[in-house]
């Protein structure tokens, strides 16, 4: 008992202290979303009210932004080919657009994630 706790201290050290594994430590459910010209998929993500989520954002084509104000996403998160982090939790239920905020191009206005948040 007393070797799996110290294990357990351990990795929860080596969580907070390595920079590489926190990803892998993290226990919020994580949602992928690839921007490219000029859409985001899925186009459509669910999320559950009160519930922690880390979105991971990663361009395939182009440079994008995102704002995600209703859900308290303010600043600009980039979005370029290095994944971008931004961890959130729904306070609100409904269904919300996320535009893309950084000028893409041609098609940068119809750059829409729609973020819906259910019980
Ligand atoms: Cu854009």
């Amino acid at each position: 008992m007393q070797k799996m706790r110290t294990l357990t201290s351990v990795l929860a050290l080596t969580c907070l202290i390595v920079p590489a594994f926190s990803a892998a430590c993290a226990s919020e459910p994580v949602i992928k979303v690839t921007a490219k010209n000029w859409a985001f998929t899925p186009a459509t993500i669910t999320l559950k009210l009160h519930q922690k989520v880390r979105l991971e954002f990663v361009s395939t084509e182009g440079l994008h932004g995102i704002t995600i104000p209703d859900l308290g996403v303010n600043d600009v998160v980039n979005i370029g080919t290095a994944p971008s982090d931004v961890e959130v939790t729904p306070t609100k239920l409904g269904t919300f657009e996320a535009h893309c905020a950084v000028f893409c191009g041609a098609g940068h206005a119809n750059m829409i994630l729609t973020v819906k948040v259910v019980k």
